[in-house]
Parts: C-alpha cells; structure tokens; sequence
C-alpha cells in the first residue's frame, strides 16, 4: 500500500523535486491579489499624457507661492484640441491635467475659490479649460484625468478643518461636470514648514467613486494606483504590482522610495505603479528649457523602464504661454511614435513554434503565447521549478527586443527567468531577469539566433503567459 503510494508520488512528480502537477481548478485559481477590472483596463492603456499648465507656465515657477496675481494667466491662442490631436498621434490613449496645482489656482471656475480662470483676463473670465480639454479628450477618443493637489497655498480655509470639506466640494464640482474620469491623481507633496493640514483621504475617495466609480485613484499609495518613487522615468528592475499600504500614507508618511519603485512581492493589495516624468527638466513651461526636451533616446529608455517594467507612462508635456504644445515637444512625441512603430510593427515570433516543458491542457497550449491576445494564455501545469519554453523561428532572424506579459487577471507570479538564443550551435545567454506583470520588455544589442528560449526559474505560482514578442528595433537615428 505504502509502496504502491510513493510511485503515484513518483509518477506525478511530486516526489523528483522538478516540481508538482496540479489541478486546473488549482493552476487557475486567483493567486494573491488580482486587478479590479479598472486596474485592469487602465494597466491596458499604458500609455498617456500630463499637461502641467497654470499661472506658473506665465512665471517661470515650479511651485507658485499662491499669491500670484490670477491675471497673469492669459494664454493667446489656447487650443485644447491641438493638445489632444497631439496626444492621439503620438499614441497616447489619455490626458491628464493640473485642474489644480500647489498655487490653488483652478483651471476651472470653481465656486469654491477666488483663484480661478474666472479671475483671469483669459476670455475675459468666462473661459474653463476642463469644459475644453474634456470635451477635446472625446473628439478624439481619448480618456480624461484630473491631477488635484491637496496641498493649496492660497486657500484661505486651507490649515483649518474646514478646508477638508471645501476640497472634497472642489472635487465634486470636478468629477460632476466633467467626467467621465478616467484617473484621479493626488500629489504627494506638502509644504514642510507651512501650514498644518491633515487630510481626510477618504472623504475624498468617496467623493471620486461616487461619480465616477471607473476612476482609478493615484497617490503614493493607492489604493488602486501607486507613484512609482521617482521623478525620472525608472520603475524597478523587480516590480510588483503589489503593495502593503497598512499603516502608511500619502506624502511623509509613505513607504520608502526603494519599496515604491519595486512595490511588495508578498503586498496585501494590488497597486500597480504608474511612472510620471516630464519631456522637459521641470513639470511647467519654461523658455529657458526649449533646447532642453528630452532626446529620442532618452524617451525610449523611460518608455523600456515603465511600460517595459510593468508600469503606465504618464509623460508630462507642459502647455507654453500660448496655451499651445510647443513644437519641439510635439516634434519628439512623433519621432518616438515612429520608432516604437516601427519597431513593434513586425513580431518575429509569429507563425514560430512554440513549445513548453510543462502545459496544463489543451486550452492553454504554448502556441497562444504569439496569437497576439492578452486575453488567452499558455498555463504551465504546477510551480515547477524550471519551466522552459522554446520559439522556434524556423531561420536565423536578426533581433534586439523581446517582451513578455503575464496573465495578470490571475495574479503577478513570475519571479525570475532568463533568456537565451540559439546561435547554430549552442544557446546563448540574453540575460537574468526578475518579474514580468504586465509586460516586460527586455533589450539588448542585436543578435541572429533561430531560437530563443525563456527558462522560468522561479515563479509564486504556476506562471500564466499570455504574450512573448521578438522584434528588431531600428538604429536610433544620429542625434
Ligand atoms: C510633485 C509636484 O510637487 C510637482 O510640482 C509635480 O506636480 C509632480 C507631478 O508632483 O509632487
């Protein structure tokens, strides 16, 4: 009996430590936290744009003090569709905007504020760029964002506990009349040294989900989206899209940097990051930073470390004095959509066999990794402990791109794998590598192999891969 028990063992593999079969009703089971379908729809998106626009476009400032003269936000020839129209052709699928930055002033005429476009020359008073932009943002079947800075230095309640009331009313008045909303950002960042304020966060939130329940809510720490613990454009090597937020907050209060930037692999709750950067070295407009926006290459390496690192790029493009893109930004928007086209134009991999160490079933066969669907998936049949899956692209092919994504309806499970080619002879090392999520985009300098090879060596669960790519990047035009 005993005996007849460890060769059932031994057949089923649980006893060769090379792993364990389990059940579909196991394999396919919910591992960890998972998204919420607007975590999920928005993790889609990937990629979109902030707009930071306001009396410091007109200053030259960073953080206006709050005491600026309303009338000094007189943009010439604002234009909110040009702003969208560059959004849509540079492959941004959403616009967020300062509706209100650290200064108080609103881009909108709150009635909860004599710091507005109502107090501005700008159309004479009667101007609102939320109604412009949002309207703008579904010409041209975009999605429309709020960044609301918590943090207000001109409002007189702001240091008493009115003022949480009179936030959450401007909030109201923002996701009533302008939604739908797809993104509401808080900012983290609170005068040190000025007046006190604690916020009431909850009282906020409702306020977003009771409009717009859709809404994905950003701050340091959630709770659906996180900041990823940098203003450069790097989520971590190893990200998670999981996070512990018990006991922390937003601002001072939040989690270390290093954790933010690589989130917690065992975190209680599902908080992906979203990477925010400017093309330029400061959030707002500034003359003096024309010739600094930043290089080609430069966008196409933020873009490898944030979509390529399991994160959305939320690139900011500040509105000049016009109240227009300046072309040199829109001109970098255009060439790094061409290069990211051209280079993901063509998978390699498709119509490539492709084949597993370990399958579940017939209906998450190895093959559905190139059918270009994040909706289907190959399952490997338990958490073994090397899992390898092999493309065969039937002819040496010269490439310098390859991504993964995971199927993370089902949880983030992917710890470690590496990546190799076969160069006719033997197989190659591309590199080792930690968590895939969402996608991972690994790069390296071009190399001809007629098969490539992704050996999982560590994952939390049995791994669920919904799409692997190989492409040829283009060379990066002379700068
Ligand atoms: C920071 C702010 O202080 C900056 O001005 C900018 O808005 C950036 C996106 O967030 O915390």
């Amino acid at each position: 009996m005993k005996r007849k028990y460890l060769v059932a063992m031994a057949l089923m593999g649980l006893c060769s430590g090379a792993g364990f079969a389990q059940s579909a009703n196991e394999v396919l089971k919910p591992f960890g936290p998972v998204p919420n379908k607007y975590q999920y729809d928005w993790q889609q998106m990937e990629y979109y744009m902030f707009i930071h626009f306001g009396p410091n476009t007109f200053t030259d400032k960073e953080w206006g003090h709050g005491d600026e003269d309303p009338k000094v936000f007189n943009p010439t020839k604002l234009d909110a569709r040009q702003w969208a129209r560059t959004a849509k052709a540079a492959g941004m699928k959403a616009i967020i905007i300062t509706a209100k930055h650290h200064d108080g002033f609103c881009l909108f005429p709150s009635k909860y504020s004599t710091h507005t476009v109502r107090e501005s020359n700008w159309k004479n008073g009667k101007g609102d760029v939320l109604k412009e932009l949002s309207a703008a943002c579904k010409e041209y079947g975009l999605k429309f964002g709020v960044y609301l800075s918590p943090w207000d230095r001109n409002h007189p309640s702001y240091g008493t506990p009115e003022y949480n009331d009179i936030f959450a009313k401007t909030l109201e008045e923002v996701h009533s009349n302008y939604g739908p909303i797809f993104e509401q950002w808080f900012d983290g960042a609170k005068g040190e040294g000025e007046k006190k304020q604690d916020y009431d966060f909850p009282k906020f939130y409702k306020v977003v989900r009771k409009h717009n329940p859709q809404a994905v809510i950003f701050s340091d720490i959630g709770p659906d989206i996180r900041w990823m613990g940098n203003e450069s454009g790097v989520a971590g090597e190893t990200n998670w899209a999981r996070l512990d937020t018990d006991g922390f907050g937003v601002g001072a209060d939040a989690p270390p940097a290093k954790v933010l930037n690589t989130g917690n692999e065992d975190g209680k709750y599902w908080i992906p990051a979203e990477v925010d950067v400017s093309i330029r070295p400061g959030w707002f407009y500034s003359a003096s930073t024309d010739s600094k926006v930043k290089t080609l290459q430069q966008l196409e390496s933020i873009y490898n470390t944030s979509v390529g690192r399991n994160a959305n790029l939320l690139l900011n493009v500040p509105v000049d004095r016009e109240g227009l893109i300046h072309p040199n930004d829109s001109t970098r928007l255009m060439e790094l959509r061409r290069y990211l086209d051209a280079t993901y134009k063509t998978n390699l991999a498709k119509g490539s066999k492709v084949t597993a160490s370990t399958t579940l079933d017939n209906a998450h066969q190895a093959q559905r990794l190139t059918d270009g669907r994040v909706e289907t998936f190959w399952a490997a049949a338990g958490k073994e402990e090397k899992i390898t899956l092999t493309l065969d692209l039937g002819k040496p092919v010269s490439f310098n791109r390859i991504f993964l994504q995971e199927y993370i309806q089902l949880g983030q499970r992917v710890r470690s794998f590496k990546a190799e080619y076969w160069d006719g002879n033997a197989f190659q090392p591309l590199g080792s590598y930690t968590t895939i999520g969402h996608k991972r985009i690994l790069t390296f300098p071009a190399v001809t192999g007629s098969k490539i090879r992704i050996v999982i060596e560590g994952a939390k669960a049995a791994p669920l891969l919904s799409e692997i790519g190989v492409y040829k990047a283009p060379d990066m035009p002379a700068q």
